[in-house]
């Protein structure tokens, strides 16, 4: 009886052997070319060879230079360079142009999708959001690489980039993430899953899924604030450098104060001194960053893509005096 069961997800990764070898014997190109039977038996067996060389040293290393930055592996804010280290982060081009692809747009994507449990909130009540992560056979997905200390990062932000919240919800056994949350004004809520998923086949995607979350009642838009390149949070101030263009990955740096011009000591938090999202007016198109893990001069620097002119909101967490603030600027991209 139990040897009957169906669903025993540990098949799953074996099966994968069955279609190389399906693909060769049908394969059109080799029936075609080979229309007498030795040939395509001598085909078959040639084919058969490839097929268990392959296997032997292991199908999922063939492309691992490409799985590491596999189409929509790049779109994360808070996920790690992959790059070989030495490697010029920012002058390649198949990565430059996927990292200048805005995340976040989509419920479903690379595979994955986002299936929130419960969406509606009640303004300034306390509320659960909670969601699994579905891979492409609907299954929720449990295993999850942990980037920068947590397996899952949320962002939650209203429709008018007001209200910004970096949340790590816990996961139960069955894949479903919890955290508490309030939407403390009316509105539609935007909230990003941003995480890298580890499949049976030990291939790893990171990508950032969306959608709007809604606490009824009644909204007022906040302009976006004009640009300015300091801020003030908690007494700190913080300093805003840099010149982001489109398409390019630019260096853009935050150097924080403290109330009478100190220089206020910098905690690490998650790995590094600050973390940084950048979303984008118009859609909340959620961006490409890399944190530098060290200080560079002092100042908190990150690696910034945006995909194209336009306004965007940056969202800096760091972290002081066992405290983590939010610094936000607005930027302009010419
Ligand atoms: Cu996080």
């Amino acid at each position: 009886m139990a040897d009957q069961e169906p669903d025993a997800p540990a098949l799953g990764s074996v099966r994968v052997v069955d279609r190389p070898s399906a693909e060769v014997a049908v394969d059109p190109a080799v029936v075609s070319a080979t229309p007498d039977r030795a040939t395509l038996r001598l085909a078959l067996v040639v084919g058969g060879l490839v097929l268990a060389v392959l296997l032997g040293f292991g199908l999922g290393r063939i492309g691992d230079g490409r799985a590491a930055t596999a189409p929509g592996g790049a779109d994360s804010a808070l996920t790690d360079h992959t790059h070989a280290a030495g490697v010029g982060a920012h002058s390649h081009g198949a990565d430059q142009a996927a990292a200048a692809e805005a995340g976040g747009l989509a419920v479903s994507r690379d595979g994955y999708t986002l299936a929130p449990l419960a969406a509606e909130f009640t303004a300034g009540q306390p509320g659960e959001l909670r969601f699994q992560i579905r891979d492409g056979q609907r299954r929720a997905v449990t295993r999850f690489a942990v980037v920068h200390d947590k397996p899952m990062h949320v962002i939650v932000v209203r429709r008018d980039m007001t209200g910004y919240q970096h949340l790590h919800p816990t996961m139960a056994a069955d894949g479903t993430w919890s955290v508490p949350l309030t939407l403390p004004q009316p509105g539609i809520w935007r909230a990003y899953a941003d995480f890298t998923a580890l499949a049976d086949d030990g291939r790893q995607t990171a990508t950032t899924l969306g959608v709007d979350l809604v606490a009824p009642g009644d909204y007022t838009p906040r302009a976006l604030p004009a640009p300015a390149t300091t801020t003030t949070v908690d007494g700190f101030t913080v300093a805003y450098q840099g010149s982001p263009q489109p398409g390019l990955t630019v260096p853009v740096s935050f150097r924080v104060t403290g109330p009478e011009g100190t220089s206020p000591v910098l905690a690490r938090y998650l790995g590094a001194y600050g973390h940084l999202v950048a979303l984008r007016e118009g859609d909340l198109g959620y961006l490409h960053v890399h944190p530098e893990a060290e200080l560079v001069g002092g100042a908190i620097q990150f690696w910034l893509t945006t995909p194209g002119p336009g306004r965007y909101r940056l969202y800096l967490d760091f972290a002081t005096g066992g405290e983590v603030r939010t610094a936000e600027f607005t930027v302009s991209v010419p």
